[in-house]
């Protein structure tokens, strides 16, 4: 018999709609996997008769009950996301029947241990640098290893036909994902960056929805046959660095009420993670393994190809500035950072903001004004 959490009354109600919609899901046997990272190979997952679901920490919930275990000054997302789960707030880690996570930043691998406290937690061993000897071998292997965790943590086989099946279906939620980013291609764009990604972001969470793609391809159709008038004169923004999710609202939403459009992101969030396809003819596990170790994160070392994608990326969405955003604690994408100034004002000419920040409300009004100057300064340019 499922348990609920003691605090649930103390919940809102889309909190407690949350809770009894996933209690409901695995009442009917369905088990979940939680996730923390675009290298996760979410095709075992599905392969393995379970849901992935992203699990990180999106707001300033659990921080400072995380603080009192973790150092105050890691970064926010990994509080926040080890906060959501020691204090039950998180209907997706609460119903979570184990983790699948990764040897990415040192802070997230360390958080793991912990966490493996609470849930069972599979730590599969990136490799540091895609370039490195035997790097594909490695990560092949890692693929099948955490393959077998899930295989003996579910009591489940993961046969290769349906190991193939999950591989078309991701595909095909992939392709369904990038066309929608790609609404915002058109100039000006008839859809809001903040909307749009929006629907993008939650199709991690309509996970027992039959007709996800259906639906997501639909909306594409939606959004291109809007008309805006007002988009003309809106310098349009790529968003870079760390995920955004945990600050969409202070910086995104804002920025777009402040006159100008946000068509794009070099994220974790955006079509940077999501155009790398699996190869649906290979051997599966190798196949997984390729398409999930050319995801450039500044945790790999080195990291030039993430540089080649913002290149990329400015051109084919017509971008006129690129804000990037570093979260407190995050050293990886604060040290690329320098790169990607140089890159962005040296080489392009364009105008290039970084913001550190972090979850918390108390720097808006001085994100604000930085947002609104930048966008004059886009506007001059
Ligand atoms: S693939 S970006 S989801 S590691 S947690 S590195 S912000 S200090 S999230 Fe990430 Fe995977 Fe890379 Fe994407 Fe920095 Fe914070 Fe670490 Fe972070």
């Amino acid at each position: 018999m499922l348990s609920l959490p003691k605090n649930f009354e103390t919940f809102n109600e889309a909190r407690q709609k949350s809770f009894m919609a996933l209690y409901q899901a695995k009442e009917r046997g369905k088990k979940i996997i939680g996730t923390f990272c675009s290298y996760t190979p979410v095709e075992i997952i599905h392969a393995a008769g379970a849901i992935p679901v992203g699990l990180c920490g999106k707001s300033e919930q659990g921080i400072a009950e995380a603080e009192a275990i973790l150092p105050k000054t890691i970064c926010p997302l990994i509080k926040a996301s080890y906060g959501m789960a020691i204090t039950d707030q998180c209907p997706y880690f609460y119903f979570s029947d184990g983790i699948l996570a990764e040897t990415t930043c040192d802070g997230k691998k360390k958080m793991y241990e912990l966490m493996g406290k609470i849930k069972p937690v599979h730590v599969m061993n990136l490799p540091q640098s895609k370039d490195q000897a035997l790097a594909i071998d490695a990560w092949t292997e890692e693929v099948k290893r955490a393959a077998k965790f899930l295989e003996d943590l579910l009591h489940v086989s993961i046969t290769p036909e349906k190991l193939h099946d999950a591989i078309v279906y991701r595909n095909r939620l992939r392709r369904a994902i990038v066309d929608l980013y790609e609404v915002a291609k058109i100039k000006p764009s008839p859809v809001s960056g903040y909307e749009l990604s929006t629907v993008a972001e939650s199709a991690d969470f309509h996970f027992t929805d039959d007709d996800l793609i259906a639906k997501i391809e639909k909306t594409t159709r939606d959004f291109k046959a809007r008309t805006r008038n007002d988009g003309a004169n809106r310098p349009r923004v790529l968003i870079t660095g760390c995920p955004n999710a945990g600050v969409r609202d202070k910086i995104i939403k804002r920025l777009e009420e402040l006159g100008a459009d946000y068509v794009c992101a070099d994220t974790c969030s955006g079509p940077r993670v999501q155009k790398f396809m699996i190869d649906e003819n290979a051997d599966p596990y190798r196949a997984i393994a390729e398409r999930y170790l050319k995801i450039n994160c500044s945790v790999m070392t080195p990291n030039e190809a993430r540089f080649d994608d913002i290149k990329d990326l400015v051109k084919e969405y017509q971008v006129d500035g690129v804000i990037e955003i570093v979260l407190h604690g995050c050293h990886t994408f604060a040290v690329e950072a320098y790169t990607t100034m140089n890159i962005i004002q040296n080489e392009l000419s364009m105008p290039y903001m970084r913001l550190d920040t972090d979850f918390s409300q108390s720097d808006g009004g001085q994100i604000e004004t930085r947002l609104g100057a930048f966008i004059e300064m886009m506007i001059a340019a």
